[in-house]
């Protein structure tokens, strides 16, 4: 069928994630319909996907879950400082079936084309199967690390062994037993798998392009005691997180790199790399990620532990970060991920020095040499953030598809709504903190502003909210302005869209903190939301 005849509903949404599924909670608790689809088998995100070895989340289990019910942070108990994914997963089916989301959503379901139908205030979307549905408002839970990055690694058509991605991981460990398996990509994710295959492969050479910064994890299991007093605590500790800068409790420094001796900085970053996290070392002075000179003192602290850690020098030179202050490129979180360099087993092959130019039935080529190889692991990363929004082919008659409004960079109101697409909404999307924070609190922030934002049109007898343009370059301004004190701003990343080749340099978060921008977001809305234009009398009966 190319059309369908389903009632039309409040709220269309893309994704079953941890954006799509609290989406769901909202709209029920507010007596709402909502149509969910979603292009995997079940609910996830990005956590069904990807479900590589050591696959786990970086931001410690306590804060990365949802907070808006007391009774589900009560009953479930996480096993480990960072979850691994598949506990992730089963928390997230968990809450799908505690509060009865997976009802309203549909399976194994693209959303290919979304279009606005400005005569009757609605949005067609258009599915996979060719069915359509119309629906009043639009919800982009569609993820910013859910577009994996198309391959662009010269010859992989050439390759014939065994082949696998780390965000379509649809292989076992196992298989990798015994063989040689090349992994290409040393972000989070190659961090995380590398010291497991390793331990199985017979030969694992790792294929590097910039060396990051990689922390000891100190992962470990949760013991009952500081179960126990998080629990007691539960929602004295989820505020501080709503209003902290990252949405994980603060520790707050006030001090610079150069206030302190030599020796007491030393001190202080050993006493962070021991506590690591995103509390660790690259917090430990107010001045990181502002002044280069002070960056440089944690990033030779890091290099000096590389070349403490790794006993072959040539290999620890070439794992040393040199091309980007530490932090202004997503921080890498490891378990014994530089010692797997001390492994017989495990070499290094520096992209930088030999580029990759071509690849064979089972060789890698590159300008120095090629490496045999029976299987390849890429791990290279996503188009993050508008991956997944261009997918969906968000278009409206005037304004035409969002990537093509988009063409010169993102431009959001509050990284919430773009002018041109009236009732169009990205939950964490592009410009809001989503990027540098807790994604899971940002998430049930974004949530709740867009349903109290949609009650108070509702209310106010209009259909049709949009944000207008100035209050939109204003933030446009806000969001540039913020990063340009920050080394984000100077260093390329998928930060600012610069991993994948013709994406325009957008820097894709808010960087002013979680606690900040929901005290802008709050303030917003109790003037009356003065950006957005709310406007069209009810035309359709019945919603
Ligand atoms: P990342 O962090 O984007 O890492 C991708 C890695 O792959 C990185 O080392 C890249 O090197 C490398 N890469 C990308 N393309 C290529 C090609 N063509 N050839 C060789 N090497 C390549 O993705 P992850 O999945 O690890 O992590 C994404 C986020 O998920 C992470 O930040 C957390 O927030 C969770 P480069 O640095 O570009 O030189």
């Amino acid at each position: 069928t190319t059309s369908s005849t389903s009632p039309i509903v409040d709220v269309l949404c893309v994704g079953a994630g941890f954006s799509g599924l609290y989406a769901a909670y909202q709209a029920a608790e507010r007596g709402w319909t909502f149509a969910g689809y979603e292009a995997a088998p079940d609910v996830g995100g990005t956590w069904y996907w990807n479900t590589y070895p050591g696959a786990r989340c970086d931001v410690e289990s306590i804060y990365y879950s949802y907070s808006f019910s007391e009774e589900l942070q009560q009953e479930w108990t996480w096993s480990e400082r960072f979850a691994p994914q598949p506990e992730i997963l089963s928390y997230i089916n968990h809450v799908a079936d505690r509060f009865d989301l997976r009802r309203l959503f549909r399976f194994n379901t693209k959303v290919v084309a979304a279009n606005w139908l400005p005569d009757e205030h609605l949005w067609e979307v258009t599915l996979d199967s060719g069915d359509t549905q119309r629906g009043r408002y639009l919800l982009a839970a569609s993820g910013g690390l859910s577009t994996p990055k198309d391959v662009d690694v010269p010859g992989m058509e050439n390759f014939a062994g065994l082949t696998v991605s780390t965000s379509r991981w649809n292989i076992s460990l196992d298989d990798l037993a015994g063989k040689r398996v090349a992994v290409i990509g040393t972000g989070s994710s190659g961090v995380q798998c590398i010291p497991l295959i390793a331990e199985v492969a017979e030969q694992l050479t790792v294929f590097q392009r910039t060396p990051n910064y990689v922390f000891p994890a100190r992962n470990g299991p949760l013991h009952e005691e500081t179960i126990a007093e998080v629990k007691r605590n539960y929602s004295a500790i989820r505020e501080e997180c709503r209003h902290s800068p990252g949405g994980i409790p603060d520790r707050p420094v006030t001090d610079c790199a150069f206030d302190v001796s030599e020796e007491e900085r030393q001190e202080r970053y050993e006493r962070a790399y021991e506590r690591s996290g995103f509390l660790g070392v690259g917090a430990e002075f107010a001045d990181l990620l502002t002044d280069p000179k002070a960056n440089e003192t944690a990033a030779e602290f890091m290099r000096n532990k590389i070349r403490e850690i790794v006993h072959d020098p040539r290999t620890a030179s070439l794992l040393e970060p040199h091309f980007h202050p530490l932090g202004a490129k997503r921080s890498c979180f490891g378990t014994d991920y530089y010692e797997t360099f001390n492994r017989e087993n495990v070499s290094l092959i520096s992209l930088r020095e030999e580029p990759i130019t071509t690849m064979t039935s089972d060789s890698i080529v590159t300008e120095r040499g090629s490496y045999e190889v029976d299987a390849i692991v890429l791990a290279i990363g996503f188009d993050a953030f508008t991956g997944p929004l261009f997918a969906l082919n968000v278009t409206t008659p005037e304004a035409g598809r969002l990537q093509d409004a988009w063409s010169d960079g993102v431009r959001t109101y509050l990284g919430v709504m773009t002018a041109g697409f009236p009732n169009f909404f990205m939950i964490a999307g592009p410009q809001s903190p989503a990027l540098v924070s807790n994604v899971v609190m940002t998430i049930e922030q974004a949530v709740d502003w867009i349903s109290d934002l949609i009650t108070h049109a509702k209310a106010e007898g209009g259909e049709v909210i949009e944000p207008t343009t100035e209050a939109q370059d204003d933030w446009v301004t806000i969001t540039e302005a913020t990063v340009d004190q920050t080394l984000f701003a100077t260093t390329d990343s998928w930060y600012r869209g610069s991993n994948v080749a013709g994406k325009p340099t957008t820097f894709l978060g808010y960087v002013g903190g979680v606690g900040k921008y929901r005290r802008m977001c709050t303030e917003i809305a109790k003037r009356g939301y003065p950006g957005v234009k709310i406007g069209g009398q009810a035309i359709a009966p019945g919603i």
